[in-house]
C-alpha cells in the first residue's frame, strides 16, 4: 500500500506544504549562519550591523512561523488522512488554505526583505515577536494574519474529515494520530485569538496610521497569550512523531495509547494560561498573576515528563524486540543507522536538555538572571530548533518517499546529517547558555555590549564565541545535507515497486480501550481550558485594557 497512490489529493497538499517549508528552512538557515558569524565577530562581511536586525527578523519569521506552520500543515494532513484512512475532504479547500498561507508568506517576506534595500520605503525589522512599539509595514501584519487564517481553514478540513469518519464508524475511538491533531488544533484556535486581536485591532490600524498610538503592554500581553502555546504548536507535532512513528522505527509498539491521549489533553488545558512567564519583567502586570502563570508552567512540565517515560519505554520495547538486552545494553539494538530514527531520537535527547533550561526560565526569580540574555536563544534552539526542526527533517526521510513514491536518495548524507546537527547544536547551544549566564544579551549585532567587560567570565568569551560560530556553521552544513537529500529524492525517477518504506503503524501495546471515553470528549476539555484562561488572564487583561484606554500609548519605533 503506497500512501501516494491511496491518498492522491492529500499527497499533493503534503508535497506542496513540505516544498514551501524546505525553501523557508534553507533561506532561514542561511540567515542563521550570517548571524552566528556576525555577532561572534568571526566574519562580518555579509551585512552591516544595521541590517543585522533584518536578517534576524527573516531568520525568526522564516523558521518559526513559515517553516513550522507549513510543515505542520503537511504533517497533519498526512496524519489525519492516514489514520482515518480517508483522503482530504476537498482538494479545492485544500488549495485555498495553502494559497492563503503562501500569499501571506510572500507579503511578510517582501516586507522583511525590503529592509535590505534603502531606496524602498518599506521594512519589517520587528523580529518574530512583532509587538509594539517596533512597527512594520502593514503588509507584514496582513501577511502574518493570512498565514494564521489559512491555518484555521486547514484545521477545519481535519475536523471535517473526522466528522465524516465518525458517521461511518459510530462508537469507535478516534484514531490516535487524529486525536493528537485535533487537540493541537483546538489549542491553536484558542491561542491564536490573542494574536489575531493584536494584529487586527491594534497593529494593522496603527501601521496604516488610522490610530497614532497603541499601548505596548497590551500588544505584548496579547502576543504572549499566543506566544507560549505556539511553542506547543511546534512541540505537539514532534510528539505525534515520537509517540506514533518512533516506536515503530525502533522495531516495537507504543507503550500506552491512553497515556498519550492524557498528555495531549493536558497540553490543551495548560498551554495558554502560562503566557506571563515571558513577561515576568514587564511592569504593569500584578505579581500574583505572574505567580499563577509560574505555577501553571510547573504543572505543564508533567505532560513532557510523561512523554519522556512513555516514548523511551516504547523505544526500549522495540529494542528488546530486536534482541536488545541489559539495563542499558538495549540502546545498542536501536536502528542508529536509520536517519529517520536517529534524527527523531537525538531530537528527543536534546529536548531533555531544552526542557531543563525551560524549567529554569520558568522560575520567576531565576528568570531575572537569564531574561533577555543569550541563554534564551540557547534554550529555544534546543526546543524549536532541535526537538521540532530535527524531528521534522528526520521524519521527512521516512515521509517524503511515501508522499512522492520515490526511494530516498543519497542515503549516506542522510545518515550523517542528524549527528552533525546534534553535534553543532551541542556546541552552539551550550555556549549560548553559558554566555547568557555571564550576562551577554540576546538580540544584538555586537560581540561587545557597550562598555561591559566580559573578560573575567569563566571559560572566556572568545572560547564561547568560537563555539557558537563553529556550531552555527555545522548546523548550516547539516541543513544543506538535508536539502540535498530532499532535492535528490524529489527529482528521482519513480520506478515500479521501488518504495521501500513501510508506512503502517502498529497498534499500541495498551490501546484506547484502556482509557475512559471522556478523554475523547473535546467539549469538556475546551470548557476547562477556557475556564483556566479566564482565571489566569481575565482580571489583568481587564485592567490593562481599562488603563490602556485612559493612558496615552506609544508612537511607532523607529518613528
Ligand atoms: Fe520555552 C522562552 C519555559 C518548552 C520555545 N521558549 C522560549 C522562547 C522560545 C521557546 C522560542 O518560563 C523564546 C521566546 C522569545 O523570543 O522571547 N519552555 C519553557 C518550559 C518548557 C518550554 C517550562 N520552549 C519550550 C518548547 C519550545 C520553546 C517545547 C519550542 C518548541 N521558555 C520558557 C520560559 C521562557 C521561554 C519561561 C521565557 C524566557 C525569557 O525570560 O524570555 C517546558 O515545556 C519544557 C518541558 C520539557 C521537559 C523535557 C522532557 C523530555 C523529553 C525527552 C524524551 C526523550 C526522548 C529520546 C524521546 C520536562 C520529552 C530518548 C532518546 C534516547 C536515545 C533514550
Ligand atoms: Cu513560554
Amino acid at each position: 500500500m503506497a500512501y501516494v497512490d491511496d491518498y492522491p489529493d492529500a499527497s499533493k497538499l503534503v508535497r506542496a506544504c513540505f516544498g514551501v517549508s524546505f525553501v523557508a528552512l534553507g533561506l532561514g538557515g542561511f540567515f542563521g549562519l550570517i548571524q552566528a558569524l556576525h555577532r561572534t565577530n568571526v566574519f562580518r562581511g555579509f551585512v552591516s550591523s544595521a541590517d543585522y536586525y533584518t536578517v534576524l527578523t527573516g531568520h525568526g519569521v522564516l523558521l518559526v512561523l513559515v517553516f513550522t506552520t507549513f510543515f505542520i500543515a503537511g504533517l497533519f494532513t498526512w496524519a489525519t488522512t492516514h489514520s482515518l484512512e480517508r483522503d482530504v475532504p476537498s482538494l479545492t479547500l485544500g488549495w485555498t488554505w495553502f494559497a492563503m498561507m503562501l500569499v501571506g508568506t510572500a507579503l511578510a517576506a517582501t516586507a522583511i526583505l525590503a529592509g535590505f534595500v534603502p531606496s524602498i520605503d518599506m521594512s519589517a525589522d520587528v523580529l518574530f515577536t512583532f509587538y509594539a512599539p517596533l512597527q512594520a509595514h502593514p503588509i507584514f501584519y496582513i501577511g502574518a494574519a493570512l498565514i494564521i487564517v489559512g491555518s484555521w481553514i486547514a484545521g477545519y478540513t481535519y475536523f471535517k474529515n473526522l466528522w465524516g469518519w465518525r458517521q461511518d464508524n459510530p462508537g469507535e475511538r478516534i484514531p490516535l494520530r487524529t486525536f493528537m491533531v485535533v487537540t493541537t488544533m483546538l489549542m491553536w484556535y484558542i491561542s491564536t485569538i490573542g494574536v489575531a486581536i493584536e494584529v487586527v485591532v491594534f497593529l494593522i490600524p496603527w501601521s496604516l496610521g488610522l490610530i497614532s498610538q497603541v499601548d505596548p503592554l497590551i500588544t505584548r500581553t496579547l502576543f504572549w497569550y499566543f506566544g507560549h502555546p505556539v511553542v506547543y504548536f511546534w512541540l505537539m507535532p514532534a510528539y505525534l512523531v515520537w509517540y506514533t512513528v518512533l516506536p515503530k522505527l525502533s522495531g516495537g509498539r507504543l507503550f500506552s495509547d491512553p497515556l498519550a491521549r492524557v498528555v495531549f489533553v493536558l497540553f490543551l488545558l495548560l498551554s495558554t494560561p502560562v503566557g506571563f512567564h515571558h513577561q515576568y519583567l514587564d511592569p504593569g502586570i500584578p505579581e500574583g498573576f505572574k505567580f499563577i502563570a509560574m505555577t501553571n508552567t510547573m504543572f505543564l512540565l508533567l505532560p513532557s515528563l510523561l512523554t519522556a517515560f512513555t516514548v523511551v519505554a516504547s523505544m526500549e520495547h522495540g529494542a528488546r524486540q530486536n534482541g536488545g538486552t541489559g539495563r542499558f545494553g538495549w540502546l545498542g539494538s536501536l536502528p542508529w543507522d536509520n536517519p529517520a530514527f536517529s534524527g527523531s531520537a537525538l531530537a528527543g535527547l536534546m529536548f531533555a536538555a531544552g526542557g531543563f533550561s525551560g524549567m529554569i526560565n520558568a522560575g520567576m526569580n531565576i528568570n531575572y538572571l537569564i531574561h533577555n540574555t543569550l541563554w534564551v536563544p540557547g534554550h529555544f534552539h534546543l526546543t524549536v530548533g532541535t526537538a521540532f526542526a530535527l524531528t521534522a527533517m528526520a521524519i521527512s526521510y521516512w515521509l517524503v518517499p511515501q508522499i512522492t513514491g520515490k526511494r530516498l536518495q543519497f542515503r549516506g548524507l542522510a545518515l550523517v546529517q542528524p549527528y552533525l546537527w546534534f553535534f553543532g547544536m551541542t556546541l552552539m547551544s551550550n555556549a549560548m547558555h553559558r554566555a547568557g549566564l555571564a550576562g551577554v544579551p540576546r538580540r544584538t549585532a555586537e560581540p561587545q555590549y557597550g562598555s561591559v567587560d566580559f573578560s573575567g567570565v569563566v571559560g572566556g568569551m572568545t572560547e564561547m564565541r568560537i563555539q557558537i560560530a563553529i556550531g552555527g556553521t555545522l548546523l548550516f552544513v547539516s541543513l544543506l545535507l538535508f536539502l540535498v537529500v530532499m532535492a535528490g529524492t524529489w527529482m528521482a525517477e519513480r520506478g515500479r515497486g521501488q518504495l521501500t518504506v513501510n508506512g503502517v503503524i502498529p497498534p499500541a501495546l495498551s490501546g484506547p480501550e484502556h482509557s475512559p471515553r471522556i478523554i475523547d470528549n473535546y467539549r469538556v476539555w475546551v470548557a476547562i481550558a477556557i475556564g483556566l484562561i479566564i482565571i489566569a488572564y481575565g482580571p489583568p487583561m481587564f485592567d490593562l485594557v481599562a488603563d490602556g484606554l485612559l493612558e496615552p500609548g506609544s508612537p511607532a519605533f523607529p518613528a
